[in-house]
């Protein structure tokens, strides 16, 4: 029975938070597995807005169990704040799973991530300073603190003191920043180690075991394609895997278990951080993108940068994910324009690319080639059915579809649950 996979097709922020809540009363497991709580899955329900960065959206779904993959990078004091406010709003994280093997950000990660940074300068990556490539790079390099080791005290503070022996000279010497006290870090975590031990599980057996009883597994990934540590705009990108591949690698299913791989899609694009971006729009259209689409970071603020749809990135998604049908979102942010351009194809130094080139540089000097489509200026957010959307944005939408390369099932009309069109 199936596993389905959630992936963002361009930069993140495509609505994948909204999607998988649409999704929840299909579904009996949501598993988050990548990335940590640098991301922002925005759901609202009703007059409720929820900001999830560590949860699975999952956990506003009471039916549905969340699940923290053995990919994903926990800081144990977010996710017990995000817990608490969420209870504080009448939402329970009780059914919550955490996988034992899933790696925990620590105080020297958020440290390193913010330093290295500053002393990047202009070449810094953009990133959400929350400690994830640092704890991915350990975890990598095999010095990495896992979730199973706030179950042993005498192994914490081993692996704490050993990584601090290592982090605590980089800070000190390289970046002249103070050293980290192995002991302070000791009794925090031994602290998060109380509350969040009934939530520990082997979730890869969990859920392997939940899919042989016919159980719906929804795998809700982070970021986006473009994003991907293999597959992305390297260096620019997040360090983890965030498509279709990392949601097997992630969580333990394999991929003979999936059966569909919906991808996420915004009318337009938007990416926060640094890094290339060819349809990128540094006027008045791209502010009015920004601001009509409420284009600001939800984890840090900051603003997003804004552009025209981009049908190469959307093929490269298509390809990379295996995306078997795309929910299209903000449709509705698109409603007054007069024309629409879409970018079509590259031109890098005379020549045309129909693909993403091959090197970051010729990326990096990627030009778009734009076709325009006519837009419309009804207000789109009452659309119901296909039917309901006005010509030219029904026009639009089939121009999307066939250069991305895979259906278009749902389309986005508004941040609501509601707000929503099925195309069956
Ligand atoms: P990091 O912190 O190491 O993962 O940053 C590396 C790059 O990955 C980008 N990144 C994101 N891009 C879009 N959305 C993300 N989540 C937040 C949101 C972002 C925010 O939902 O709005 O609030 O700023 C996200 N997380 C990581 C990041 O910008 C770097 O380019
Ligand atoms: P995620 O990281 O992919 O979950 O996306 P974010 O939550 O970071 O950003 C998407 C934003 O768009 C959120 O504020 C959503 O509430 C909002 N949103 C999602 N789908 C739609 C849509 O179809 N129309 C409009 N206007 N907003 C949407
Ligand atoms: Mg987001």
């Amino acid at each position: 029975m199936p596993a389905v996979v959630l992936v963002g097709a361009q930069w993140g922020d495509e609505g994948k938070g909204k999607a998988t809540d649409l999704l929840g009363d299909q579904v009996d497991y949501v598993v988050r597995y990548q990335g940590g709580n640098n991301a922002g899955h925005t759901v609202v329900i009703g007059d409720q807005k929820y900001a999830l960065h560590l949860l699975p959206t999952g956990v506003l779904s009471p039916n549905v169990i969340p699940v923290i993959g053995n990919g994903v990078v926990i800081d144990p004091g977010v996710l017990l704040g995000e817990i608490d406010g969420l209870q504080a709003r009448g939402v329970s994280s009780e059914r919550l799973l955490i996988s034992a093997n899933a790696h925990l950000i620590m105080p020297h990660h958020k440290a390193i991530d913010k330093v290295t940074e500053r002393y990047l300068g202009k070449a810094r990556i953009g990133t959400t300073g929350r400690g994830i490539g640092p704890a991915y790079g350990d975890k990598i390099y095999r010095m990495g603190v896992r979730v199973q080791d706030l179950l042993d005290p005498g192994i914490l503070q081993k692996k704490i003191e050993v990584a601090l022996n290592e982090k605590n000279q980089i800070l000190t010497k390289i970046y002249n920043r103070r050293a980290i006290d192995a002991d302070k870090v000791l009794e925090e975590y031994l602290g998060y180690a109380e509350r969040l031990k009934p939530h520990i599980a082997d979730t890869s057996l969990i859920l392997g075991k939940a899919l042989d009883e016919g159980k719906v597994v929804l795998l809700e990934g982070g970021q986006g394609n473009l994003l991907d540590i293999d597959h992305g705009t390297y260096p620019f990108v997040t360090s983890s895997s965030p498509t279709s591949g990392g949601a097997c690698s992630g969580s333990g299913i394999p991929p003979t278990r999936l059966t569909r791989v919906i991808g996420i899609l915004k009318a337009y694009t938007t990416r926060v951080g640094s890094g290339p971006f060819p349809t990128e729009l540094e006027d008045e259209m791209g502010d009015w993108l920004r601001k009509t689409g409420g284009e600001y970071g939800v984890t840090t603020g900051r603003n997003r940068r804004c552009g025209w749809f981009d049908a190469v990135i959307a093929r490269y998604a298509t390809r990379i994910n295996g995306v078997t049908d795309y929910f299209l979102t903000k449709l509705d942010v698109l409603s007054g324009l007069d024309r629409i351009p879409v970018c079509v194809a590259y031109e890098v130094d005379g020549v045309r690319h129909d693909e993403i080139p091959m090197t970051q540089t010729d990326f990096h000097h990627a030009k778009p080639v734009y076709e325009e489509f006519p837009g419309w200026k009804e207000d789109i957010t009452g659309a119901r059915s296909f039917e309901d959307l006005p010509a030219n944005a029904q026009a639009y939408v089939k121009a999307l579809e066939e250069m991305s390369g895979a259906r278009i099932s749902a389309i986005g009309v508004g941040p609501g649950r509601t707000e929503t069109l099925q195309i069956h």
